[in-house]
């Protein structure tokens, strides 16, 4: 497809004032782009099958199912703790590469000058949800998170730099884009709930997100 995925100008980006940095696109992935991008996805699962994180120290499970796309990819386990590396955890094989769609909605929605270096592809299968965090192992926090959401929609969670900030929430469906710069990259946010039957795209449902990251510093 020739710019796939592109929806019309006129359905702008939703900029939050009050919380700085923070743009979402609804419906930035038309249904066409979202099987296209899912269909590259299957590819790369294949190559970097989805694997299951651990906790630093305690070993504990993520209930989240992970792998990643690009140069670098986010890894967690007991002894390692939380990182970013070459290589999946389990096949030792680079990362697969970003399909062309992802490096398209990095330059189209966060707007930085250096291109992503990982992309971390998150599973929840219906249930799952992922407690409030901040994402802070990468060494740039100047560039810009871009997250990309397919198959049924979550209630995602979004507060301050505090984890007692007060915190609102909002759907992110399938198909939807959101960007988040200056004083949302830091800010704490989480998936309360992924909502069943909201999206066809996944035969079985659950959701995927896919968040682009800059880890280096890029001076
Ligand atoms: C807000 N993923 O992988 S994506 C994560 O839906 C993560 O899978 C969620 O949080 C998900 O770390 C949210 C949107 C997102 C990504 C990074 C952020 C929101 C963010 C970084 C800072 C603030
Ligand atoms: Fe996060």
């Amino acid at each position: 497809m020739a710019i796939s995925g592109r929806k019309s100008e006129d359905d702008a980006g939703v900029t939050e004032a009050g919380q700085g940095g923070l743009i979402l696109r609804p419906g930035y992935l038309d249904a066409g782009a979202q099987r296209e991008l899912l269909a590259a996805l299957r590819d790369a699962l294949a190559d970097a099958p989805l694997f299951t994180p651990t906790m630093p120290r305690t070993g504990k499970p993520f209930s989240v199912r992970m792998t990643n796309l690009g140069p670098l990819g986010w890894v967690s386990d007991r002894d390692g703790g939380y990182r970013y590396q070459a290589t999946h955890p389990q096949t030792g094989r680079l990362w697969p590469p970003m399909p062309e769609a992802l490096l398209r909605a990095w330059d189209e929605i966060g707007g930085y000058a250096h291109p992503p270096e990982a992309c971390l592809v998150n599973w929840y299968a219906p249930g799952t949800r992922m407690g409030l965090h901040q994402d802070r192992d990468e060494q740039d926090f100047d560039a810009p998170v871009v997250s990309l959401s397919l198959g049924d929609a979550a209630l995602f969670r979004i507060g301050g730099l505090k984890r007692s900030d007060p915190t609102r929430s909002f759907r992110l469906a399938s198909g939807d884009a959101m960007a988040l710069a200056g004083a949302s990259r830091l800010a704490f946010h989480g998936v309360d709930r992924v909502i069943a039957g909201t999206s066809s795209l996944l035969p079985n449902g659950g959701r995927i997100n896919l968040t682009l990251r800059r880890v280096s510093r890029s001076l």
